[in-house]
């Protein structure tokens, strides 16, 4: 089989993508894991962790958000971190196998001043040795090339859902304002991650729509984290009703075949997963996670669970990227 037959397109249309995720579940994962291998290493997952920088009292409405204002889920305030414990979590990240340190602040788009001090966090960071993402909401092409400047790798910023089903979840921005922050990112050199959530209610089409946008931006994100709803009590989607697990598989196999070389992440959700489902998920294409007891406001599978998982999978953390230190793991 040559590689030609998981092309690199940005031409996707509803109807293949719905034909894609129609497949008898066997087909499809036959499928999916074949296009992994012709472009990754199947048994190797790449590790992340994430910091919540600043938490709450964002003014966005995204009904799944702990962090929301508009929300009473319980969650405390915090202002925006000190340099100096981001970079000791940091380092904390690094010496427990993290190869990608992800730093999160609930805005809706960082004030200069604010961003000066993110710029601060992501010089220290990289000088680690390790990768650095950042999500911090909306980005002017200003903005973004200062985090490029300041060695940042990859800029976070997901589109959610379908264009269809987007306004039954966030009414405070556009998805046209998202594909611009998208576009700044690009435009910037950052690499993209940009995924979605499953499990808000939305129909399988609207999970084929999220995909096709992702997968026909100009340059498909180099990293798609696939969010599975953590429902928090008090958001508007706090008592949703549980997506089917295998359309969840469906979902992550669709995405590795439609963007072979991305790294999917198998993101939120995880520590309601069974690990049959994580590893029905991993041979589905996803080879990345986000590793540590804490995603940004809400419980992680744990990280020695996790690595009792890669263990009995046979899973290794991936290296790092040239010129970045790899550690232990
Ligand atoms: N405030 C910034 C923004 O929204 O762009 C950055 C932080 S925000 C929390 C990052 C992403 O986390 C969201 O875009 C959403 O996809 C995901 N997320 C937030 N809450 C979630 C939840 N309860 N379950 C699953 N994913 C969630
Ligand atoms: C992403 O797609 N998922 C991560 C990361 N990007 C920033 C965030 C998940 C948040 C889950 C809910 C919480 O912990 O607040
Ligand atoms: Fe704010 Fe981001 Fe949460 Fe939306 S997802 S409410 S923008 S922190």
């Amino acid at each position: 089989m040559s590689t030609s037959e998981f092309p690199v397109r940005n031409n996707w249309q509803i109807d293949e993508i719905t034909q894609l995720f129609e497949q008898p579940f066997n087909d499809l994962l036959f499928q999916a894991q074949q296009c992994h291998r012709q472009n990754f290493d199947a048994n190797e997952v790449q590790v992340s962790t994430l910091l919540n920088i600043k938490t709450g009292a964002c003014p966005e409405d995204c009904s799944y958000c702990s962090q929301s204002v508009r929300y009473d889920s319980g969650l405390e305030r915090e202002k925006l971190m000190d340099v100096d414990a981001v970079v000791a979590a940091a380092r904390q990240a690094q010496a427990d196998g993290a190869s990608r340190f992800c730093m999160g602040a609930a805005w809706r788009s960082p004030r200069d001043r604010d961003l000066d001090v993110v710029v601060k966090m992501v010089e220290e960071v990289a000088a680690l040795g390790m990768e650095t993402c950042v999500t911090a909401g909306m980005l002017t092409d200003r903005q973004a090339e200062r985090l490029e400047r300041a060695g940042l790798d990859y800029y976070n910023h997901n589109l959610d859902t379908s264009p269809e089903f987007y306004g039954e979840v966030i009414t405070t921005r556009t998805y046209e304002d998202r594909l611009e922050t998208l576009g700044h990112a690009r435009d910037a050199g950052l690499k993209v991650c940009s995924g979605g959530i499953l499990g808000m209610g939305e129909a399988r089409k609207d999970r084929a729509g999220l995909l096709a946008q992702l997968a026909n931006l100009p340059q498909h994100p180099q990293s798609v984290p696939i969010n599975m709803l953590v429902p928090v009590a008090g958001t508007p989607l706090g008592d949703a009703d549980p997506l089917d697990p295998l359309e969840f598989v469906r979902t992550v196999a669709v995405a590795r075949i439609m963007m072979p070389k991305a790294y999917v992440r198998l993101s939120a959700g995880r520590e309601s997963m069974s690990d049959e489902l994580q590893s029905l998920c991993f041979l589905a294409g996803a080879n990345s996670i986000f590793y540590g007891d804490k995603l940004l406001t809400t419980a992680n599978a744990s990280a020695d669970h996790d690595q009792e998982l890669f263990r009995r999978l046979g899973i290794r953390p991936s290296q790092v990227a040239e010129g970045k230190v790899a550690l232990t793991a």
